[in-house]
């Protein structure tokens, strides 16, 4: 039932029972990019977790109390608290738990990181180091990267040719434990892709 390549739970699943103490739980899909955000902190962090997939296309019931909204990611610590949208997802995994930081501690700095994310959606920034957020990798990049990550499963490699600084930072991200531990599977993607589009309850499941 619980894993990063488990089945997704479907309308008439049984809900999971509370999270276990010591880990926090993500409601996730193999193919959504905004909760593989929050599966790079996760591993970028080294945070005990366990995975439970949804099925988008056919929602179980319980999940409208885990998110009124019906969208992943959302994580569910062992208190019950419920925390969805993917960006404060990352946030609140970087602030509750130790180890490694990703969001700078210098407000500036933070905010700064902060304003690249806003302008993500529109353009990207004309960055002088080799990561979004300095000379090391930080909070950025991982919210940045599963779309830059779905180029080659869009076949659109080829727009980022006349952009060597976002070559060099794709080739830098590439190289991260917690990126090249989650790489994504072209083929399962672009399977993934054609299923979703003709509606198949079958997508979020797609090479199983
Ligand atoms: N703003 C949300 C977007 C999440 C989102 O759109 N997730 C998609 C999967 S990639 C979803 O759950 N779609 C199901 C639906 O729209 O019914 C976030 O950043 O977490």
């Amino acid at each position: 039932m619980s894993g990063l390549s488990a089945r997704s739970l479907a309308k008439g699943s049984a809900p999971p029972g509370p999270v276990p103490e010591g880990l926090i739980r993500v409601y996730s899909m193999r193919f959504c990019p905004f909760a593989k955000r929050t599966l790079l902190v996760l591993k970028a962090k080294g945070i005990r977790h366990e995975v439970i997939n949804i099925n988008l296309k056919n929602k179980p019931e319980w999940f409208f109390k885990k998110n009124p909204s019906g969208v992943v990611p959302v994580l569910e610590n062992s208190k019950g608290q419920l925390i969805c949208e993917s960006a404060i997802t990352c946030e609140y995994l970087d602030e509750a738990y130790p180890g490694k930081k990703l969001l700078p501690e210098d407000p500036y700095e933070k905010a700064c990181q902060k304003m690249v994310f806003e302008l993500f959606s529109k353009v990207l920034t004309n960055k002088k180091t080799t990561f979004f957020g300095g000379n090391s990798l930080s909070m950025i990049d991982y919210l940045i990267w599963p779309w830059l990550e779905r180029l080659e499963v869009l076949e659109l490699n080829e727009c980022v040719d006349h952009a060597p600084k976002l070559k060099l930072w794709m080739a830098a991200m590439r190289k991260d434990p917690a990126v090249s531990a989650l790489l994504i599977d072209v083929k399962a993607h672009k399977g993934f892709i054609d299923l979703y589009l003709q509606n198949s309850p079958e997508a979020c499941d797609y090479g199983l």
